[in-house]
């Protein structure tokens, strides 16, 4: 039993276990992965530890392999979904055909790897299945919308070495996207060594693939970690407009060049936007907007439509959306308390990842 707490990262999520990869050699050898109790809540505002997360383990029993997560440290970042914490760059994956790439979906992806606040980019996988020039015809669009973007092809090796060399950075790398696009299949090109594990599940069974259901965290270089996680097809929106906003950086680099007339401006053909509507996810952004809109619309009235299908009138430096007065004063309050309310929660971000 070591008296000291050892420190360690959390590499995956068993049930109600965490697999805790010790810092530096330890008893256990190099491979020195314990298997510890996490506890239901770590501390007063219920935080629960995440795959990611570098915490302290206590009680251990070498020959047994285990031990207890007693302490974690604060987090520099979090994916909401797949709940990685301490994500350092996040690759969106998504295949050029079979299944054909979307771009709502895309986007959806995209918005939420944009809210852990570090660098993303996109892997269009399965390059093989369309001719060149449509390979790179969405490798330009992507480069538009202002992501960095590689095609590649686990068939033939395309585009393997550049990604390779990306992912090797130091930190943590999280491929996420839906299922099917070819993550697994990606990892075990990029890691060999990671193959048997991987490839044992289905194996000579010839059932074609397997299926990853937990996020687990694989060594890809020295310090440098990559996630593979269960595909989900639909992503969730953020709580708000001006989030959405933040997380399209073609609309941010043209906003900081030139902001609209109007601080709340949807972009959807309002008065002196600065976007105007020749920006490719102009119709994209809008239907996410829709979608937020009328989420915080249920939130904060009930049910009760959302704004904007009136038009919309100036009143000072603010546009309004055209609706009955009554409704308008009610609505704006109660949605004004529904986000301070979300805004002031103390735990909102660190809540039971799980359960999202
Ligand atoms: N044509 C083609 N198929 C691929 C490629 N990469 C993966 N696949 C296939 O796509 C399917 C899903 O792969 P998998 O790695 O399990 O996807 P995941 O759900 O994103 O992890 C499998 O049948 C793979 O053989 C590729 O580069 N080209
Ligand atoms: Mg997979
Ligand atoms: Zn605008």
């Amino acid at each position: 039993m070591g008296a000291e707490p050892l420190p360690g990262r959390v590499v995956a999520l068993q049930a109600n276990y965490c697999l805790v990869d010790l810092d530096g050699p330890s008893e256990l050898g190099p491979d020195g992965r314990l298997l510890c109790t996490r506890r239901t809540r770590l501390d007063k505002s219920g935080l629960q530890v995440c795959v990611g997360d570098r915490v302290t383990v206590a009680s251990v029993d070498w020959r047994a392999r285990r031990g207890s997560v007693v302490g974690l440290e604060p987090r520099q970042s979090l994916l909401q979904r797949p709940a990685v914490a301490n994500v350092s760059r996040v690759v969106v994956v998504v295949s050029l055909a079979e299944p054909g790439l979307d771009p709502l979906q895309l986007t959806r992806f995209l918005i939420t790897a944009e809210a852990t606040g570090q660098p993303v980019q996109v892997v269009l996988s399965k390059a093989d299945l369309l001719p060149a020039a449509a390979v790179a015809a969405w490798c330009r669009r992507l480069e538009g919308w202002g992501y960095a973007t590689v095609a590649l092809s686990t068939h033939t090796g395309a585009g393997l070495v550049a990604l390779r060399s990306q992912l090797s950075q130091p930190g943590i790398a999280v491929l996420c996207g839906p299922s099917g696009v070819g993550k697994s299949s990606l990892l075990n090109a990029l890691a060999p060594a990671l193959e048997l594990r991987v490839a044992a599940v289905s194996g000579r069974l010839r059932r074609g693939r397997h299926t990853t259901r937990h996020v687990e965290l694989f060594p890809l270089a020295p310090g440098a970690l990559v996630a593979d996680s269960p595909g989900f097809n639909t992503p969730a929106l953020p709580s708000d407009p001006q989030t959405l906003a933040a997380a399209f950086p073609e609309l941010l680099a043209r906003l900081r060049a030139s902001p609209c007339r109007f601080a709340n401006c949807r972009h959807q053909g309002d008065p002196g936007c600065a976007m105007g509507d020749s920006w490719d996810r102009h119709g994209l952004y809008g239907r996410c907007l829709e979608e937020v809109e009328a989420l915080a619309g249920v939130r904060s009235r009930g049910g009760q439509g959302r704004h904007g299908e009136g038009g919309m009138r100036q009143r000072g430096d603010r546009l309004e959306p055209l609706l009955d007065p009554q409704l308008r004063r009610s609505s704006r309050s109660t949605r004004r308390q529904a986000l301070d309310g979300e805004l002031s929660s103390p735990d909102r971000e660190d809540s039971d990842p799980d359960r999202r």
